[in-house]
């Protein structure tokens, strides 16, 4: 049986024109004002050192980027059409993706934690051959390119550094100068010209792909989504009359009373959902946006108070935090603090949430994964205890769908907690009831098919995936399975695909799988995700046949071994932090797929080791 449905929002005009026109452009009747607000007005404010780019800096500096980016030596002139950036957050982020952009380059946006090799997938795949890196990562970088076969001289004609220092001033300490001796610096990219925006962007260019990011849909390793012009300036419009609040700021710093709009995350700009809400959305409401890369309580408050934000915007598992919960900041999103003692930890968030002022903050927005209606009532009730009235709500979405679908209006928070809310305009959606296989037992529950203009080109250079994703008359199955309530409201209940999400990060279980085949001691393996209450999260864990028997005794330091040796191989939030289990045979199908639903429930059982 099949549901469907169409937006309850009247559709919204939709434009076709480049990004950067769309939210940097100026028009000739006011050349004051960059993407119709104060051209001297903030737009990116970095959180620790409150050194601020406006509009019209940004606009700016893009362009010179750009204009450099076109006059770069040869051969990487002609060749540079996909440059990756990889990089934590930093108020250089914007400034690099839009003279990427401004170029008409495409990015390709990886995860800054990921290992030399992990990178080596993307850096190839999305046929990059420029990168965009802080000076923190060069290591990785260098050896990522080292591994294929570029010579010294070439790493270094491949690889522009990008610092926050930039505009902050600050110096990385953790970088000794000698080893970025002789790397193009950004600045040096700076004040050679300005290229001239490509403003004629109608008609078949605004479905040019200008940012691949790597997901691994609903089966496989990472594959590159070819996200266009015209899905990001649809999806903009869309979010448009269904976000809570758009007070722009027109003067050049936020004022004191407050009375605008700031926006404030932590999420990575190189995913969808940071990138596209924190770093996008922004410039199109005229809000500011404040940058922070990693989580870190403490600072987290204090950025609230200092800026007076007014929507910050997270995952479940920082809630987690917020709710006090004996919980540990861990590696993979704090690259600042890493607690190992639960108790002073513990300390640290209380007195966080009770030192700094967050009587500004209004709404909280949460997405990427399952939120719980009992920790949005303890977060609620924590924050109004020190005087912080907020609204909990959150949206759904994906890569492929450039990435909201579901938003969950403010006003409905209250009634609809646990909902990830309803359509947005000018998108379709079936509910795909059991084809064969039933998803769950709960009454109604069906896949989401969207139909849209946010849904992604394709796969890059993968046909096949793509034919599987993609109905020939454009539906996209997202894999994951939901209910819809009377009042048009949906609830994400299940995940029919493979992923795995830890901290809102995907973790392809594929990948995992052919990483633990290459272990000398190991003849299968299967990953799953299991859940984790406390941290609200999944967590990876593995299924494992050894290549010879092992005693009783042998198993945990066989697991703790395994554990460690796919910890040095992977980005912290792949690790295998579900623990291992020791099987005598992955179960299969006939046609050798592995039958996650029976581990699944084998879980439900079971204590790993
Ligand atoms: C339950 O995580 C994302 C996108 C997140 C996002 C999108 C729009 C957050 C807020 C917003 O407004 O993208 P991916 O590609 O990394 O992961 C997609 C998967 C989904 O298929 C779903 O399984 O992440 C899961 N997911 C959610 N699950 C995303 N959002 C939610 C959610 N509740 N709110």
């Amino acid at each position: 049986m099949v549901g469907r449905y169409s937006s309850s929002y009247p559709p919204v005009p939709l434009c076709r024109r480049s990004i950067f026109t769309h939210l940097l452009g100026i028009s000739p009747s006011s050349p004051s004002t960059v993407g119709g607000f104060p051209a001297s007005s903030p737009a990116f404010i970095d959180a620790l050192s409150g050194a601020t780019i406006t509009r019209g800096t940004l606009r700016s500096h893009a362009l010179q980027l750009a204009f450099s980016l076109h006059n770069l030596p040869s051969p990487l002139v002609n060749r540079t059409k996909t440059v990756l950036i990889f990089s934590p957050n930093s108020i250089t982020w914007p400034a690099m993706i839009f003279g990427v952009v401004a170029a008409g380059f495409c990015a390709t946006l990886a995860n800054s934690a990921y290992t030399p090799d992990e990178l080596k997938h993307q850096y190839t795949d999305a046929g990059a051959h420029l990168v965009f890196t802080h000076p923190s990562q060069f290591g990785t970088v260098r050896t990522m390119l080292r591994s294929l076969g570029c010579s010294e001289q070439e790493i270094r004609s491949r690889i522009i550094v990008a610092g926050a220092q930039w505009i902050t001033g600050d110096k990385d300490a953790s970088v000794p100068d000698v080893e970025l001796k002789g790397l193009v610096n950004i600045t040096q990219l700076l004040g050679r010209g300005e290229l001239k925006e490509e403003v004629s962007f109608d008609g078949e260019r605004s479905n040019e792909t200008v940012y691949l990011c790597y997901s691994s849909g609903t089966t496989g390793k990472p594959k590159g989504v070819e996200t266009t012009h015209y899905n990001l300036t649809s999806v903009l419009e869309i979010i448009k009359p269904a976000w809570p609040t758009s007070k722009p700021c027109l003067t050049p710093s936020i004022p004191e009373q407050g009375g605008v709009d700031v926006l404030f995350g932590c999420l990575p700009f190189y995913h969808i959902y940071g990138g596209v809400k924190l770093l996008h959305l922004p410039l199109l409401l005229g809000t500011p946006s404040v940058v922070m890369a990693g989580f870190d309580p403490d600072r987290f408050c204090a950025a609230i108070a200092r800026y007076h934000v007014t929507v910050s915007l997270v995952v479940p598992p920082m809630f987690v935090v917020f709710a006090r919960h004996p919980g540990r900041s861990s590696s993979s999103f704090s690259h600042f603090i890493i607690y190992d003692d639960l108790t002073e930890y513990d300390v640290h968030i209380t007195t966080s949430i009770q030192k700094h002022d967050l009587s500004s903050l209004q709404i909280l927005f949460s997405g990427a994964a399952p939120l719980g209606a009992d920790l949005v009532s303890t977060v609620t009730k924590r924050l109004k205890g020190v005087g912080a009235d907020v609204a909990i709500t959150q949206g759904y979405g994906l890569t492929e769908t450039s990435p909201t679908v579901f938003l969950l209006p403010v006003p409905d928070a209250d009634s609809h907690v646990g909902s990830t809310g309803v359509l947005l305009p000018n998108l379709e959606l079936r509910l795909v009831e059991d084809e064969g296989e039933a998803h769950t037992d709960i009454p109604g529950a069906g896949e989401l098919w969207v139909r849209g203009p946010t849904i992604m080109k394709g796969y890059l250079n993968n046909p096949t995936a793509t034919a599987a994703a993609i109905t020939p008359d454009g539906w996209f199955k997202t894999g994951d399975i939901a209910v819809r309530d009377k009042d048009g409201f949906f609830t994400i209940v299940d995940r029919r695909k493979e992923l795995i999400k830890y901290k809102g990060f995907q973790v392809p279980p594929a990948e995992l799988e052919s990483l633990l085949l290459q272990h000398p001691e190991i003849a299968d393996a299967a990953v799953i995700g299991v859940e984790s209450k406390e941290e609200a999260t999944e967590l990876p864990r593995a299924y494992i046949v050894p290549s010879r028997p092992l005693s009783s005794q042998e198993i945990p330091s066989f697991a703790l071994g395994v554990q460690d040796w796919v910890s040095q191989r992977v980005a912290p939030h792949k690790r295998l932090r579900g623990g291992i289990v020791i099987i005598d045979v992955v179960p299969k199908s006939a046609a050798g797929k592995i039958l996650r639903r029976e581990l699944r429930e084998r879980a439900k059982t079971e204590v790993a080791k």
